[in-house]
This record gives structure tokens, C-alpha cells and sequence, in this order.
């Protein structure tokens, strides 16, 4: 415990406290809807925002101040203690996942052998970390973007070999992550999408991703890795148009190639607000197909059209969230991953922690709210409501299927009158959820 030194492990003091480090609804050991709240909420911190995140903009220079770093003699060095400094953090927050790509724990070198090498070295002490500690990895990836030979794709690359190096990469990203115990292993399609139509075989490009899926599929069962495969929808950012738009694009497109069964979704709220969609009906939209695996944790600014990363606190999306994670029957190998990186001017190392306390507040706070809404059917019940025309009479035979055009056809003629339309009630719903959310 050296790098956090006069930050105390951040403690449960309730919804008055003052205190900076400490949390107002996060009390993780608290029952709620049977189970511990950090059952639920499963939060994980994102390596690669936390450890590698410099505060760079396309207008400025790094920002962050990191003692840790300027103390390291070179980019190994710093990877090997970026690794104590994670788990530091995690233990002081009571965090207890984490996720990461390949090159966020350790730095490429010039040859894909010498990078291995180099990533071994550092997950060997990952692993003694995570023996030490008991904090566990959520899901692994690899950065299939950021290296300059993936400036036109990986899987969807024009060019074979960089496919194959994709390829490899992978498999070597498969391999730490299975070694790590991960309970999952996420697919974010980094630069898998095109600028141009004038220059792009679409079909061409989504064949082969799906080809690279069903090689994923395949090795991981020649490896015995057990863990979940997830596809994190994005709709743009950084190529023009990403293959794998939102939810209901990457449902389709593993139905079309025979992937859905391997296959569930990691569903980031800043995706969602870039796609046009709520967070919430991205979610309900992959629980309804059985394919909401896990959840990157943050949120955008409405204003800006870009991945902002920013930490959650809007309250609203989090109980909204919260509620669909609980109606869908909560995370089995998924969890909150905190895919969220401290704004430019939070520059201090203390701002890592004040930022993810505010996450974990936020859906801790979401989850409290979601579970009362969800105890007292407020929803559930005017649902039932709703559709109740549908439970007797000729709804009931409509949803048996036991009638078609003709048969409903002789029951309108004879009718005459139909049963009226009743309102929808949503201000009356918003102004109830807002009740739930001040008490
Ligand atoms: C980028 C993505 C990325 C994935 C992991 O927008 O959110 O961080 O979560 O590759
Ligand atoms: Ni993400
Ligand atoms: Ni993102």
C-alpha cells in the first residue's frame, strides 16, 4: 500500500456524510432483493481509462499527474508498476474486477514474438496481484485499433495479413485472458466499420468478420476457455459507420452468420447515446433475445457527438438501467464495467478515486431506487394492465395463434364497436419514478 498512501479504504457513511472518500449509497454487503449489493452491481475498472488515460486531447498535451509514472525508467517499468497501482486503487475502492486490452498492461515491442514475451512478464505479476488480493477479471480484449496497421480495419481489413496478425493477436489475448480466469472476453470492433462506400466491399468485409468470429469460436473450444464472448456495440467512432451499430444490428448480423448462440452483448451507455437509442432500450432490446452479457458503465455528454467516456452520475439513466439489469435477471458472467475516464482538468491522482466513488454511487443509488420500483410492480403492474385485452376473449386467440386475417375479419364485422383506447399514462409514470428517485 504505497501509491494511495493517505487515502484511508473508502467506507459506506450514508447519504449525509461529507466526506469526499466515502460512499453515500454504496454499502456493499447490504441485501437488497436477497442478494449483496456488490452482487448486483459486480463493478470492474476499466485498465486501460484508469492506467494508460493521459488526459490528451486533439488540442493539448497530457494533463494527468501520475508519481508512479515519472518514477519508472521505461515503458516496461512503468507497465510493471501501473500493475501494483491498479490493484491498489481497486482494493482501496473495494472493486473487485477488473478488465483490460493486451497493449493497456503492456507496451507492443517491435515483433509480435518480443510483445508476448513482454505481456507474459507482465500478466505473471497481474496474476500474483490477483492471487494476493481475490479480485478477478471480468473480460479481456485486444486493442485491434490503435497500431497503425489497423488504420483500415482488422477482421474487416482489405489487406490478409493484417487479418492474420489481427488473428494472432487475438489468440494471444484469448490465452492470457483464459489463464487470468476471465468470465468473459469482449469483441469491440475498433476500426471494423468503413469511411467510404466508394471504396468498400460491405458484404466482403462482414463475411469476414464473421469468419474471425467463428475462429474465436473455435479456439476458444480448442483451448478450453470457458468464459463469455460479447460484442460491444458502437455505432460510429472512430470509422465513419461501425459494423456493429447497436444492439439490434449485432443480433442480426450473429443470427445471418450462425453466431448467436456463442455470442452475448457488453452494452456501453455513451454507445447507446451515440446510436440515438436510450440505454435502457438497448438493454431491454438484449435481454429480450437473451444477449445482455455486460455492461460498460459510463456516460456522454448530450451535447457533443462523440465517446466522451465520462464517469456516470446522471441518476436517472442509472435506476433506468438498474431496472432493466433487474428485470432481466441480473448478471451471471457479466458486471459494471467503469469504461470511464477522469475529465482533462481532474488531473490529481485522488480524482481516480473521487470519480469511480461517484460511478459506484450512482448505480448503487440507481440499484437501491430500480429495486423498490421493482418490489412494488409500479411498472410490471400497469404492464399487465395494458395488455390485459390480449388475456381472454379474442386477443387471448390471437396470441395462440389460432386465428388469422379471415377469422379476425368476422370478429370486427360482427363487433360493430370496438373496445376503446385508454391513455398511456407516461407523464403519470415519470412523475411516479420521480417520486421513487427524491423519496
Ligand atoms: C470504445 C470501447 C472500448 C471497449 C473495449 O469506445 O468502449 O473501450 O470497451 O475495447
Ligand atoms: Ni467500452
Ligand atoms: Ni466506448
Amino acid at each position: 500500500m504505497k501509491y494511495f498512501k493517505k487515502i484511508e479504504p473508502i467506507k459506506y457513511e450514508g447519504s449525509k456524510s461529507t466526506n469526499p472518500f466515502s460512499f453515500k449509497y454504496y454499502n456493499p454487503n447490504e441485501i437488497i432483493l436477497g442478494k449483496p449489493m456488490k452482487e448486483h452491481l459486480k463493478f470492474s475498472m476499466a485498465y486501460w481509462h484508469t492506467l494508460t488515460g493521459s488526459g490528451i486531447d486533439p488540442f493539448g498535451s497530457a494533463t494527468v499527474e501520475r508519481s508512479w509514472d515519472d518514477n519508472a525508467e521505461n515503458e516496461i517499468d512503468k507497465a510493471k508498476v501501473r500493475v501494483k497501482v491498479a490493484f491498489e486503487l481497486m482494493e482501496k475502492l473495494g472493486i473487485e474486477y477488473f478488465c483490460f486490452h493486451d497493449r493497456d498492461i503492456a507496451p507492443e515491442q517491435d515483433t509480435l514474438e518480443e510483445t508476448n514475451r513482454v505481456l507474459d512478464e507482465i500478466v505473471d505479476i497481474i496474476e500474483g496481484e490477483m492471487k494476493r488480493t481475490g479480485i478477478k477479471l471480468l473480460w479481456g480484449t485486444a486493442n485491434l485499433f490503435g497500431n497503425k496497421r489497423f488504420v483500415n480495419g482488422a477482421s474487416t481489413s482489405p489487406n490478409a495479413d493484417i487479418f492474420a496478425f489481427a488473428a494472432a493477436q487475438t489468440k494471444k489475448a484469448m490465452e492470457i485472458t483464459k489463464r487470468l480466469g476471465g468470465s468473459g472476453y469482449v469483441f469491440w470492433g475498433g476500426r471494423e466499420g468503413y469511411e467510404t462506400l466508394l471504396n468498400t466491399d460491405m458484404k466482403f468485409e462482414l463475411d469476414n468478420f464473421a469468419r474471425f468470429l467463428h475462429m474465436a469460436v473455435d479456439y476458444a473450444k480448442e483451448i478450453e476457455f470457458n468464459g463469455q464472448f460479447y460484442i460491444e456495440p458502437k455505432p460510429k467512432e472512430p470509422t465513419k459507420h461501425q459494423y456493429d451499430f447497436d444492439s439490434a444490428t449485432v443480433i442480426s448480423f450473429l443470427r445471418q452468420y450462425g453466431l448467436d448462440k456463442s455470442f452475448k452483448l457488453n452494452i456501453e451507455t455513451n454507445h447507446a447515446t451515440l446510436a440515438g437509442h436510450t440505454m435502457n432500450h438497448e438493454l431491454r432490446l438484449a435481454a429480450i433475445n437473451d444477449m445482455l452479457g455486460s455492461v460498460d458503465a459510463n456516460q456522454g455528454d448530450l451535447l457533443l457527438g462523440w465517446d466522451t467516456d465520462q464517469f456516470p452520475t446522471d441518476i436517472y439513466g442509472g435506476v433506468l438501467a438498474m431496472y432493466e439489469i433487474i428485470r432481466a435477471g441480473g448478471f451471471t458472467t457479466g458486471g459494471l464495467n467503469f469504461d470511464a475516464k477522469v475529465r482533462r482538468p481532474s488531473f490529481k491522482e485522488e480524482d481516480l478515486l473521487i470519480a469511480h466513488i461517484a460511478g459506484m454511487d450512482t448505480y448503487a443509488a440507481g440499484l437501491r431506487i430500480a429495486a423498490r420500483l421493482w418490489e412494488d410492480k409500479v411498472l410490471e403492474d400497469n404492464l399487465d394492465h395494458r395488455y390485459r385485452s390480449f388475456n381472454d376473449g379474442i386477443g387471448k386467440k390471437i396470441v395462440s395463434n389460432e386465428v388469422g386475417f379471415k377469422q379476425l375479419e368476422e370478429y370486427v364485422l360482427a363487433k360493430k364497436e370496438l373496445n376503446p383506447n385508454e391513455p398511456g399514462k407516461q407523464e403519470l409514470l415519470e412523475a411516479i419514478l420521480n417520486q421513487y428517485i427524491i423519496g
